[in-house]
C-alpha cells in the first residue's frame, strides 16, 4: 500500500480509537462517582504502523493491501487499559458489553486462560460506530484489558523475547514464566489486602483510599 493509502484508511480507526478512549474515560469517571474507587489506573491507545501492518499480513502469507488489512487485522486501532484489580478489568468488559451500539466480535480472556508463556490481559475485539456527514461506519478495534502487574510483565517480555529470534530463548522464556506465576501471586494477595481493607472500612469513608 502507498502511504497516501495508508493515511486515508486510518482516519476512521483514529477517530474510532479517540472515541473508546473518551468513553473510557467517562465511564471511569462515573464508576468515581459512584463508589468513590477509580478501576482504571491509565489508557494508551496507538494505531498500528504501515510498517508493522505490512509485516503482519505478510506473516499471514497475504499481500500487503488496504483490502486485506481492513478485512483481516483487527488491530490497526488498539487501546490498552490498565487497571489496579482484576475484578476491575470483569467490571469494565461487563459494562462495555451492554452499551448497545458496541458490537463485540471475539473475547479471549488470558487471565482465567493464560498463555503458557505466562501472557496474561483480557482482548475484546469489537466494533464501534463513527458518524460521518454521509455516512456511518462500523470500526473494529482490539480493547487489552490488564491490571498493573500484567501490563509490566508483558512490557518487559514485548521488549525481550515476544517475537523476536534471541539465543537462549528457551532459558529466557521459562524465567519470565517463573515471574509471572510471581506476579500473579503478589497480586492476589494485594487483592486480599483491598478485601481486608474494605471489610474494615466503613462505608462511607471508603474514599480514604
Ligand atoms: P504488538 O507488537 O503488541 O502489536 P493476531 O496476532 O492479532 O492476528 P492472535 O495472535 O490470536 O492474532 O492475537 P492475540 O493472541 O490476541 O494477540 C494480540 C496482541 O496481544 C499482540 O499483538 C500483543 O499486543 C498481545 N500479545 C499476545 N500475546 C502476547 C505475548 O505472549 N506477549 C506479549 N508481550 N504480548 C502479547 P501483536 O500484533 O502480536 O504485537
Amino acid at each position: 500500500m502507498t502511504d497516501k493509502e495508508y493515511t486515508e484508511m486510518i482516519i476512521p480507526y483514529d477517530d474510532a480509537r479517540e472515541m473508546l478512549v473518551r468513553r473510557l474515560s467517562a465511564l471511569n469517571h462515573s464508576l468515581h462517582e459512584e463508589s468513590c474507587n477509580d478501576p482504571i489506573h491509565g489508557v494508551r491507545s496507538r494505531i498500528k504502523k504501515k510498517k508493522s501492518l505490512e509485516k503482519k499480513l505478510i506473516d499471514k502469507y497475504l499481500d500487503p493491501t488496504v483490502e486485506n488489512a481492513v478485512k483481516y487485522l483487527h488491530d490497526i486501532g488498539g487501546v490498552r487499559v490498565i487497571c489496579y484489580f482484576v475484578d476491575d478489568i470483569y467490571t469494565l468488559v461487563d459494562i462495555l458489553k451492554r452499551q448497545h451500539d458496541l458490537t463485540i466480535i471475539e473475547e479471549i480472556d488470558y487471565i482465567k486462560n493464560p498463555k503458557t508463556n505466562g501472557y496474561r490481559s483480557y482482548h475484546i475485539i469489537l466494533s464501534i460506530p463513527v458518524y460521518y456527514l454521509d455516512c456511518t461506519k462500523e470500526i473494529i478495534i482490539e480493547v487489552q484489558f490488564r491490571t498493573l502487574s500484567m501490563d509490566f510483565w508483558a512490557s518487559m517480555e514485548h521488549r525481550l523475547v515476544y517475537k523476536k529470534n534471541v539465543s537462549n530463548k528457551g532459558k529466557i522464556e521459562a524465567e519470565m514464566c517463573r515471574y509471572a506465576e510471581s506476579l500473579t501471586q503478589l497480586e492476589n494477595r494485594i487483592h486480599q489486602l483491598r478485601v481486608e481493607i474494605e471489610d474494615l472500612t466503613e462505608p462511607g469513608e471508603l474514599h480514604a483510599f
